[in-house]
């Protein structure tokens, strides 16, 4: 590691593969920013990542990485988390792969608080396969699977991470890098399951939900939000009607799955002098 690192020190020396004026260069300099502002040593990181344009990600950061499969970072990141407590683990991935594939995965890594920063580049479409309806695209887009506009309501992926028990929960918009640096620089301080949700226009697929969309929808937390307070926190998200919070939501501290497990191992005496024989004795009849 450098002696001081600056954000381009986190550049992997790959270039980005996005389109121009996608909002994941946005994301991108937000996470070299946060890394900086953290002195986080790049042998210390993993960048894990499922399958999208977000999910690229990885590729472009100085650090050891995954590019696995299609909503299946959070829980090869768990695994990772388990086994090698010591590092950052940081998982980038899009709408489409979060909550759509890998929707069944999100609930648990919020209530296990597996200790892990998670960032989702939310761009209301499926990006690297041309343009499909998400689970967050508004019912209004004819995308190349609803030329007729949706038949679903978009989701809230603020007030599921609520309900599902993340314990850093924060949105920005990817464009306003300052903001999404902060945030997720909050998040990889934070231990236990950190969520930052950024949003992040594909101007080659969704032609209307564009830059100027996102920053017309968001509104900024009041200073004097109660960041600890889970209620307040799910109220926000209804309190501001059609508008986006952007900030923290919610923060708390509460025993990690790593830590959770740690103390289990202690409770059985330890894992090293183990004698399996005595597993095998309850065996018998
Ligand atoms: C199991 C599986 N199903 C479907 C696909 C095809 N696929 C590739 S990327 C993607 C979705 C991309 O959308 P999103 O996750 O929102 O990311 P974005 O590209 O918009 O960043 C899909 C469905 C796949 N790779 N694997
Ligand atoms: S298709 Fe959309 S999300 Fe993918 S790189 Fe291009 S602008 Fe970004």
């Amino acid at each position: 590691m450098r002696e001081r690192m600056k954000p381009k020190d986190y550049k992997s020396g790959i270039p980005p593969v996005w389109c121009a004026g996608c909002g994941n260069y946005g994301a991108l300099s937000a996470i070299y920013r946060a890394l900086a502002a953290l002195q986080i040593d790049p042998a210390n990181l993993v960048n894990v990542s499922g399958i999208g344009c977000s999910s690229r990600m990885p590729y472009f950061l100085k650090a050891y990485k995954m590019h696995t499969l299609h909503g299946r970072a959070g829980p090869i990141a768990t695994g990772l988390q388990l086994a090698r407590p010591d590092l950052k683990v940081l998982v980038t991935g899009g709408d489409g792969d979060g909550f759509s594939i890998g929707g069944g995965h999100m609930p648990h890594l919020g209530r296990s608080n597996v200790n892990l920063t998670y960032v989702l580049m939310d761009n209301h479409i499926y990006g690297l396969t041309k343009g499909q309806f998400s689970p967050t695209s508004r019912r209004e887009m004819k995308s190349y699977t609803t030329p007729y506009g949706g038949i679903e309501e978009p989701m809230r992926p603020l007030l599921y991470m609520l309900t599902y028990g993340a314990s850093y929960v924060a949105q920005a918009y990817a464009g306003n890098a300052i903001m999404s640096a902060e945030l997720i620089k909050g998040g990889l301080e934070h231990q236990g399951m950190a969520y930052i949700h950024l949003l992040s226009q594909c101007p080659t697929f969704n032609k209307m939900d564009t830059a100027d969309y996102f920053k017309s929808i968001i509104k900024e937390i009041p200073a004097s939000h109660d960041t600890s307070d889970l209620r307040k926190a799910m109220r926000l998200i209804y309190k501001f009607k059609d508008k986006e919070p952007v900030g923290l939501l919610y923060q708390t501290r509460r025993p990690t799955l790593d830590e959770c497990m740690a103390g289990l191992v202690e409770q059985a005496g330890g894992s090293k002098e183990y004698d399996i024989h005595k597993i095998i004795d309850l065996a018998r009849p």
